[in-house]
């Protein structure tokens, strides 16, 4: 690799390091503690997230996977016959990608993540797969508006985001993505996203609170990051997994419970918690039709239509801006 290529990388991971260390300490200190859930996916963290997408409770992975192939044939006839840009949004492991490009016609792929790394490994497979597909990968944080490569400028587009990553975010933070995608993309262009939809709590909780403790380790391995990265003394056998039903809200929530009252450093600076006091770590915010709909619309897109399984456990909703 050029020098200069690494030097590069070398340099963002550590704004990343700086970002991750400010998300940290800052988070600490608040009379709630919270990180956001972006942190949860180092190398570690996206194995196991990778492993979570298997789980038997984990139904989200394998229901958006079996919507887009059942109605892969009518999304195609929706999208109609124009060549499109598939525009996918965190497309991270792209693993759902083919599904769409095998259904539609295709004049290039632009995905946009965040990690480099994972971009290029995932590109590579595509264009094993699909040799004749221009692929433009751009590294950009996906919430913020992007440009879009001046090759793809002339073909109507496509957005992707599935996965129901939608669903971190809460209502005004999507509100705005959503803004922010109908820009990079454009008045007239299509969206596909998919939402994970309100269901029974018993089975809510299972999905985050798996039986072989995956989610668990999930979790907890940002509790451990945080230690390794950033000189950290949290005791990891003082913390449990806490995976709960908001109904207010309609999301799980997962936090980082201390078993007892627990002292630690982070980069030099000392925090407590008392004993049952969490660490909230993530949101999974979950959707019906109807909700589902008028955030779409507060973001600027127009629900043309849904798809979803017989079990009413998943949704995918084709909009236009
Ligand atoms: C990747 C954000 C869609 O919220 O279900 C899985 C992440 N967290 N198990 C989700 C996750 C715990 C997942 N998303």
């Amino acid at each position: 690799m050029a020098t200069a290529v690494r030097d590069l990388i070398d340099a963002s991971r550590d704004t990343l390091r700086a970002q991750f260390r400010r998300d940290v300490l800052t988070g600490l200190s608040q009379p709630r503690k919270a990180i956001p859930a972006r942190w949860f996916y180092d190398h570690r963290g996206s194995e196991l997230f990778e492993e979570i997408t298997r789980l038997p409770e984990y139904y989200p992975t394998r229901t958006e996977t079996g919507i887009l192939m059942a109605h892969a044939t009518r999304i195609g006839r929706m999208v109609g016959s124009k060549h499109h840009v598939v525009v996918e949004f965190g497309a991270g492991s792209a693993t759902k990608t083919p599904l769409l490009l095998d259904a539609i016609w295709t004049a290039a792929y632009v995905p946009i993540d965040i990690s480099g790394e994972f971009l290029s490994e995932s590109c590579e497979a595509l264009a094993t797969r699909y040799p004749d597909l221009p692929i433009y990968p751009v590294e950009a944080d996906f919430s913020l508006p992007a440009t879009l490569p001046a090759e793809v400028a002339s073909h109507p587009r496509l957005g992707f985001f599935p996965g129901s990553t939608i669903g971190n975010m809460e209502p005004m933070a999507a509100a705005d993505l959503l803004r922010s995608m109908r820009r990079t993309l454009g008045a007239g262009s299509l969206l596909l996203i998919g939402f994970d939809r309100i269901k029974g709590e018993a089975e809510l909780v299972c999905a985050y609170d798996d039986a072989q403790g995956v989610t668990a380790a999930f979790n907890l391995n940002l509790a451990a990051r945080i230690n390794s990265e950033l000189g950290g003394t949290i005791p990891l056998d003082a913390l449990a997994h806490r995976a709960v039903w908001n109904d207010e809200r309609a999301r799980i929530e997962m936090h980082i419970a201390a078993k007892r009252p627990i002292e630690f450093d982070v980069c030099g600076r000392r925090f407590a918690m008392a004993a049952d006091e969490t660490i909230h770590t993530e949101n999974s915010h979950k959707y019906d039709p109807r909700s589902a709909d008028t955030l779409l619309l507060a973001g600027g897109w127009e629900p043309v239509q849904g798809f979803g399984d017989a079990d009413d456990k998943f949704m995918v909703i084709l909009a236009r801006a």
